[in-house]
């Protein structure tokens, strides 16, 4: 058999291209230095999976920050704002993702979404009236020849005409339909010059297909297809798909001239039934997606040897059920990670081996491997934690509510809180500057004690504290210095998590994350934040937030068990974060926010699986947190990109007191939703894009603050930036708020 990968992580196996990208934002690196840092990162993944012995490598699946960004940068979707900029084509490509502001304009970035049911983000292709789809770009032509010239044969990757079309947001009268015909066109152009080139194969990536899809999606998908498959060039197309199965769309795709088809045999439930029940054509490649893309685990080597058995014999290539992308690097650079624990974990290169690993069991060499694999499974994992199963277990109906009703509670704390109209806050983080990462990991090094850790941690909430004192916000918050990361700082502080140190993945440009991985049952056994807390309210005479991450944001943002349901560990951490809320309530903590960051972003990609696999536990999770404190303890709650449209009424239904989320950079099209009566949630929608290094003026915010007015009642309303500052700079931050709070204070006068 054959074996191959979608894509592989490209931020380096030390952040390298994260790090030279950021320099050469500072200026402190040339666009030529830049790209020899990103040749090198290439160069490297293919000769790691070329040693790893995997038979077909792709090219094109770097990225300087989004290949979205790339693919509508390949065909000239460039809205004016930016071309205006008369930038150089790098720059140009940049100020899309960041935004732009200096001495030749000043424009917001993109709209960023979520990468599908992942915490990737991609960046939104704008297309307007006049866009002229055409190839314009080389860097797919480069990057394969680059390949090339190492003596690498690959398979360029590239956003499917689909996808992209689907992804894209339409500002004016023309839809995707009426790009079409330009859309083939260039693709087509981009096929003739691949072969030319001696590309032997291309894989487009259709992920929108594993959504729902309509006749209409149906139709808009032939239409491209159609004509781009009779015109190949004598190249080879691969549609590759993940993130579920291809239900809606199996018969069409196989009807279609494509010459592979990637399907996604982990996620995709139906992916099996589909081949068995409706065939496989004869003269079609299968590229099954057999190995987990998403999580950490190990494979078990039986379960998908049974697996491929029951595939079409004949022309399979092994590969993974999504890019790598969404996996750490190597087990290589956790050197301080117990065997005991890596025994059972593979990252990215690690299920490299895994490929070849079942290539040569089913070729009849990999005695060994199955054996080897066969043991590990044989035995349980780890001892569980009987009480807190049992704990969960016996949760009542009740545990998930809280009483008094909303409308109670909101009359009860306006009376003990009596704050001014639009009241403003932040949402947590403030900058986690050079000296505040330099104080943690002197720490980790052992450099310092704990207690000259914790002092420093100190004066900086002091210092946080006066700043929001002195620009007059009315809810404080500490600044979460002592936070690597909202979720790993909980996942250390319980029981239950792996901790890693190199094992990063690329949340969007230049951000990465490192998730824990949830090892076992999860509890508390000491309190996490209170310390923190307790102190910055010593402070101040103003209500200081709480700051707890909830327990849906903490299992989407680990790597989860497989042994058992998400929803069994997510109510395991919700029991935690309870205590913790409970101990901040009992140490004087009035307003308690319970992040819910990445609710949305797990939300099933099939709508009808919306409730019944997700918010019908999800949202009792994110109660059972709160269900417990006293009417006046006000709980909040932020979101991320909340296109959460379309599930408001489980949003009202998670019955927090306050929620902000993220809108700024969606245009606040989200207000929409909350016009009418039935959200009851009073919301703070964020006033401006933390993404961006951009300072919004005084009169931009007021703006914004108007427009939030004339969808949302006033007695509704907070004032906050989008979300939290953890990634921004002192004196943009500064500035931003600054004039968060100017702008507040006039329109409450115009009120
Ligand atoms: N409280 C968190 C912060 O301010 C929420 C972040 S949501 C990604 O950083």
């Amino acid at each position: 058999m054959t074996t191959t990968i979608i894509g592989y992580p490209r931020i380096g196996t030390h952040r390298e291209l994260k790090f030279a990208v950021q320099k050469y934002f500072k200026h402190e690196i040339t666009a030529d230095e830049l790209g020899q840092t990103a040749a090198e990162l290439r160069h490297q993944n293919w000769q790691t999976i070329s040693d790893a012995g995997i038979d077909q490598l792709v090219s094109n699946d770097f990225s300087y920050y989004d290949t979205t960004l790339d693919a509508a940068t390949l065909f000239n979707i460039v809205p004016k704002r930016y071309k205006a900029l008369h930038l150089s084509p790098l720059d140009e490509y940049f100020a899309q993702a960041r935004g732009y502001q200096g001495e030749k304009g000043d424009t917001t970035a993109l709209s960023m979404k979520k990468w599908f049911n992942t915490n990737y983000h991609y960046l939104v292709p704008e297309f307007e009236d006049d866009t002229d789809v055409k190839l314009v770009g080389t860097k797919i032509f480069d990057e394969y020849q680059e390949a090339k010239d190492q003596g690498y044969q690959t398979r360029p990757v590239l956003l499917g005409p689909y996808t992209l079309l689907q992804l894209g947001a339409y500002e004016d009268n023309k839809k995707a339909p009426d790009f079409t015909q330009a859309v083939v066109s260039a693709y087509e152009e981009v096929f003739s010059k691949l072969a030319g080139l001696g590309a032997e194969w291309i894989q487009l990536d259709e992920p929108s297909l594993v959504k729902d899809q309509s006749e209409a999606d149906l139709e808009l998908f032939t239409d491209l297809y159609k004509p781009l498959l009779s015109n190949k060039h004598g190249l080879k197309v691969l549609a590759q798909t993940y993130f579920g199965d291809v239900r809606d769309s199996y018969d069409l795709l196989t009807s279609l001239d494509f010459d592979g088809l990637g399907l996604d045999f982990h996620e995709g439930d139906e992916s099996l039934d589909l081949i068995q029940k409706q065939g496989f054509p004869d003269d079609e490649v299968l590229y099954a997606g057999v190995i987990n893309g998403k999580n950490v685990w190990k494979a078990n080597y039986d379960e998908k040897l049974n697996l491929i058995h029951k595939l079409p014999k004949t022309n399979i290539v092994l590969s993974t059920s999504c890019s790598l992308l969404h996996v750490p690097y190597t087990l290589e650079n956790e050197p301080q990670l117990d065997e005991k624990y890596k025994k059972y974990l593979a990252f990215a290169k690690e299920k490299l081996t895994e490929l070849t690993d079942l290539d040569h069991i089913l070729g009849g060499s990999g005695e060994d491997a199955l054996k080897a694999n066969e043991a590990l499974f044989a035995k349980p994992r780890y001892q569980e934690n009987q009480a807190i199963i049992d704990k969960v277990a016996s949760l009542k109906e009740s545990d998930f509510h809280r009483e008094p009703s909303f409308k109670e509670r909101a009359e009860i704390q306006k009376k003990e809180f009596d704050l001014p109209e639009l009241p403003t806050t932040t949402i947590g983080s403030f900058p986690q500057t050079r000296e505040v990462r330099r104080n943690r990991a002197k720490y980790k090094r052992g450099e310092i004690t704990k207690k000259q850790y914790d002092q420093f941690n100190r004066d900086m909430i002091k210092q946080c504290v006066e700043f929001q004192e002195k620009i007059g916000l009315d809810v404080l918050v500490h600044g979460e210095y002592e936070r690597n990361d909202m979720v790993e700082y909980f996942g250390e502080k319980l029981d239950g998590f792996l901790f890693t140190s190199n094992a990063w993945v690329q949340s969007y440009g230049t951000r990465c994350v490192k998730p824990p991985i949830i090892w076992g049952d999860v509890s508390r056994n000491q309190p996490i934040t209170v310390a923190e807390s307790v102190y910055a309210q010593s402070l101040t005479d103003k209500p200081m937030k709480g700051m707890l991450t909830g327990p849906v944001t903490i299992l989407n943002w680990s790597f989860p068990r497989e042994d058992i349901s998400k929803k069994e560990t997510t109510l395991q951490i919700a029991l935690a974060i309870q205590a913790e809320a409970l101990d901040l309530e009992k140490h004087g903590i009035k307003i308690i926010q319970i992040d819910e960051a990445a609710l949305r972003e797990k939300l099933p990609l099939r709508k009808s699986d919306w409730y019944s696999r997700y918010l019908d536990w999800a949202i009792p999770a994110f109660r059972l947190v709160g269900s417990k404190v006293k009417p006046t303890t006000q709980i909040h709650t932020h979101m991320c990109y909340s296109e959460f449209g379309d599930i408001i009424d489980a949003i009202d239904d998670m019955d927090a007191d306050v929620i902000s989320f993220e809108a700024s950079r969606a245009d606040l099209t989200l207000l929409d939703t909350l016009q009418e009566d039935h959200f009851k949630t009073h919301v703070g929608p964020g006033v401006y894009d933390i993404h961006s290094p951009r300072i919004p003026s005084e009169s931009e915010v007021a703006g914004t603050i108007h427009k939030i007015l004339k969808k949302v009642p006033l007695n509704n309303v907070w004032i906050n930036p989008d979300c939290g500052l953890k990634t921004r700079g002192t004196k943009e931050t500064t500035a931003s708020l600054e004039n968060v709070v100017a702008a507040t204070k006039q329109v409450r006068k115009e009120l």
